[in-house]
């Protein structure tokens, strides 16, 4: 017999406002009167998740009691953004809630402004993960999402002089409503020891004897799907002490001892590492990804057994999709479960290992890929290390099978690399370990069957597959940019929302004049509203009447901030010398947004040359309402989600063959911006969807750039043939932007004419170039705006509905099961 959840409250003002009053007086302990901003924040997120909480408990229970396949999305990372918005979004309750929370005389938005984002990932890997779970909540497809409940998320960036200083990212510190602690469902999990044989049963086996342990308390959060009554599940993990720690304080007696002892436990959930690339090796980044897998893999197989079923049967009831190689170290957990504590046969063991793990790859570039010192591994996890041993030595055995006397290729493929240490290449024993193995574009998925994956996808062809990331079309076009969801709702009614290809149906709009005004007309609000939020963040001004050309995106030399930059400072230098007419530029505004990560010197100091630069052409009386450059600190999701419906201009110009996919580029052209890019990534299906004419593509593509590489590339050659480049250059080595200090940013300088691994200066030419087919492109407003719509129209591809039907099609084949009828 089964109690019924408590009935959803009433959808009506009255109900909604007696929730809210009760939640202030009861749950904060004031009256309306005496409540402060924060107060009234708590109240009314919780009265929302009050509404959620029934199908949240009702979708627990159909899991439970559903016999399907769950996705298990393991994931170090997942960068939110706010919640109440979109928990409001999810359960309809915008309109209630704003009119129950106004009748009392309280500014809404005000309410809505005073989350402050869970800024739990760096950049594009945590953003897409979390853009997952909303789609796969809204598509009715049972999941889990695990991660870390970091302490600190992604710092806050802010400027001093214009160089970047992080600050810790406090995002606890005024109550956080939209978690569910469960201290009581508390996990352990060891580290360090020594391995030995023991014997059970008669029978010989091995086990681990960790030196210390932590807990992993599980905070639940919900995940509304979009309007269907559905609420998955996100849990993360967050460490505490184990007991055995009161019991040292007591029996040593030294009550220091014991506290460090706890803090040192307790710091293995305290930040997120802001470095989205090169890893350190560091040995409390190993600690966080055993950490909180360990906690979901015991959390997934004890609901599995509870249910009763038999873990032989696990690849029917569960994926787990590893998000990078960070979670890998999941497989030879998995595999010590079942050989060590449960006494399978290895190859038994082994057989069900290889079909529940699937591998998605984020990179190309061959500095990000994770390898773990087996110096390092030994010693934190020695039972994992002797596993990852044996994985190996079997694999290398298929190896010798397939090519005998193949000693070269033994060493390129084995997962133990030999130089320049000892150390477990993790992307091999992922995709060793995986079903499948995925990137996430076209471009990407190919370019690791052929060059960073080459050898393992010829000897499993099979394996390898490719799923172009999406976006959550909820997140990023309804919540983000009300005025065009409006207005494409009125012309194609609201079934876009969880079917996004209907934006083909904007299609025949491109053509209609009064459409486009309109359009046209949305686009302005939305670049009001940004100036209204610039003004009041950071005090900076822009003119919405001027193109707006936004870069965001995480500072990395392979992104080419740098280019764009050179751009403006050749614009610059040419007209303060006199040789191009001002009024001959098209008004525009250069947005910049990007943190780098703290210990990335380059991308620091790129950060300090455009606010240098920014300073001086902001204040350069000639180009007054001409040419302005912003760069608002601490980009993230809540700032994306104002400055994207703003745009003009997407600026998507890595150097091809680098960046992965790209997701922020979806959103731009979502949103109708037109981009300018390389051949890159996602870019490269982009151009595709929307056809030449409504895309501005330039620089050399990826087998051009290998070409250039392989023929001993040599940056001074381009600058001293290209007189605005030099120019532009010269400007920045000679201090104009550092008040005469030639010192202060010489090692930009320096680099790009030396080494300029990025291609910087190669391509220049070909972006001065695009830009001018820009502004003549902008100057024809009607033909621009058409250009836009076509853009809309054709985003429908990059829903991360999408993403997630290929997911299921290619890898996960679990299906789709409604909670309600
Ligand atoms: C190991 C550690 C240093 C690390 C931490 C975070 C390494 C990488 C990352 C994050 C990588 C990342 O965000 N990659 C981006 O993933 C997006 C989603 O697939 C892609 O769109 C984007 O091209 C890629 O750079």
């Amino acid at each position: 017999q089964q109690t019924a959840p408590i009935a959803i409250r009433e959808r009506t003002v009255d109900a909604f406002t007696r929730e809210f009053l009760r939640e202030l007086n009861f749950g904060q302990g004031v009256d309306v009167e005496r409540s402060s901003v924060n107060d009234r924040y708590l109240a009314l997120a919780r009265t929302v998740r009050h509404y959620l909480m029934t199908r949240w408990i009702e979708t627990l229970r159909h899991q439970w009691e559903h016999q399907a396949k769950s996705v298990a999305y393991l994931s170090a990372e997942y960068l939110l953004g706010r919640q109440l918005d979109n928990a409001l979004l999810a359960s309809d309750l915008t309109d209630i809630a704003r009119t129950s929370v106004e009748s009392l005389g309280i500014d809404f938005d005000e309410l809505r402004d005073a989350e402050i984002e869970p800024g739990l990932g760096n950049g594009g890997l945590g953003r897409l993960a979390a853009c997952f779970v909303d789609s796969l909540a809204t598509m009715n497809i049972p999941a889990v999402g695990y991660g870390i409940r970091y302490e600190y998320g992604i710092f806050e960036q802010t400027f001093v002089d214009g160089w970047q200083v992080e600050k810790a990212d406090d995002w606890l510190r005024l109550g956080s409503p939209w978690e569910f602690p469960h201290p009581e469902a508390a996990v352990e999990v060891g580290f360090g020891g020594t391995t030995e044989d023991h014997e059970v049963d008669g029978e010989k086996r091995r086990r681990w004897v960790p030196a210390w342990n932590v807990l992993g308390v599980p905070y639940n959060y919900m995940v509304p799907g979009y309007e269907n009554g559905r609420v998955n599940t996100l849990r993360l993990w967050s460490a505490r002490a184990t007991h055995a720690f009161d019991l040292q304080i007591f029996n040593s007696g030294d009550y220091e001892e014991a506290v460090r002892a706890q803090t040192f436990a307790e710091n293995i959930s305290k930040v997120l590492y802001p470095e989205d690339s090169t890893p350190q090796g560091k040995e409390l980044r190993l600690q966080q990804q055993y950490f909180f897998v360990a906690c979901s893999l015991r959390d997934f197989l004890d609901r599995v057994l509870l249910r009763g079923f038999d873990l032989h049967n696990l690849p029917e009831r569960v994926t787990f999709q590893l998000n990078d190689t960070h979670p890998v170290i999941a497989v030879p957990e998995l595999m010590r479960i079942l050989v060590d504590e449960r006494g399978w046969k290895w190859d038994e063991a082994w057989a069900v290992t290889q079909r529940v793990f699937a591998y998605t790859c984020h990179t190309l570039l061959p500095e990000a890929l994770e390898v773990w010192s087996v110096e390092l591994l030994g010693r934190l996890l020695p039972r994992h290390l002797e596993i990852i041993y044996r994985i190996n030595e079997e694999f290398l055995e298929v190896v010798r099978t397939r090519w005998p006397d193949d000693e070269l290729r033994l060493r390129r493929m084995s997962i133990i690399a030999e130089h320049p240490e000892r150390a477990v290449r993790m992307a091999f024993l992922a995709t060793v370990a995986g079903v499948k193995v995925n990137g996430v574009a076209e471009l990407h998925s190919q370019l690791l069957r052929d060059k960073v994956l080459a050898d393992f996808a010829e000897l499993w062809p099979d394996k390898f597959t490719n799923v172009t990331n999406g976006i959550t079309p909820r997140r990023f076009l309804k919540l983000a940019n009300p005025g065009l969801s409006d207005l494409i709702t009125e012309a194609i009614g609201d079934g876009w929302v969880t079917d996004l290809d209907r934006l083909e149906g904007l299609l025949p709009l491109a053509d209609d004049a009064e459409f486009r005004r309109r359009f046209r007309e949305v686009k302005a609000a939305n670049k009001l509203r940004l100036v209204d939020m610039l003004a009041h963040r950071d005090g900076s001004t822009i003119d919405p009447d001027t193109m707006l050309d936004v870069m965001v995106k995480r500072l990395h030399e392979y992104k080419r901030q740098m280019l764009k930059l050179l751009h403006v400072i050749s614009l610059y230098e040419q007209v303060t010398r006199g040789r191009l007419d001002i009024a001959d530029v098209t008004p525009r505004t250069f947005a910049f947004g990007a943190k780098a990560a703290p210990g990335y010197r380059m991308a620091k100091q790129i950060i300090g040359l455009i606010n240098a630069v920014g300073r001086t052409i902001n204040d350069e009386p000639a180009l007054e309402g001409r040419l302005r450059i912003v760069f608002p600190a601490n980009y993230n999701v809540t700032l994306a989600e104002c400055l994207i419906p703003a745009a003009d201009l997407s600026e998507q110009i890595s150097l091809a063959g680098k960046e992965a996919s790209g997701t922020g580029n979806m959103k731009f052209m979502l949103n109708g911006a037109l981009t300018i890019g390389t051949d890159d990534g996602a870019n490269v299906e982009i151009r595709q969807l929307v056809g030449d004419d409504n895309f501005f593509l330039f620089g050399l593509d990826e087998p051009a750039v290998e070409k250039v590489v392989a023929a001993g590339y040599r940056p001074t050659s381009f600058y001293e043939s290209i007189p605005n480049l030099r120019h532009a250059l010269d400007l920045v080595a000679r201090g104009t932007f550092s008040g005469g200090d030639r010192s202060v940013f010489e090692p930009i300088v320096s680099n790009l004419l030396s080494e300029d691994r990025f291609l910087v200066l190669a391509d220049f030419q070909a972006y001065v170039d695009a830009q001018a087919r820009v502004d003549v492109a902008y100057a024809d407003t009607e033909g621009w705006t058409r250009s836009a719509v076509i853009n809309v129209a054709r985003a429908g591809f990059f829903s991360s509905d999408r993403s997630m039907r290929d997911y299921l099609d290619r890898i996960w084949h679990a299906r789709q099961v409604a909670t309600r009828p």
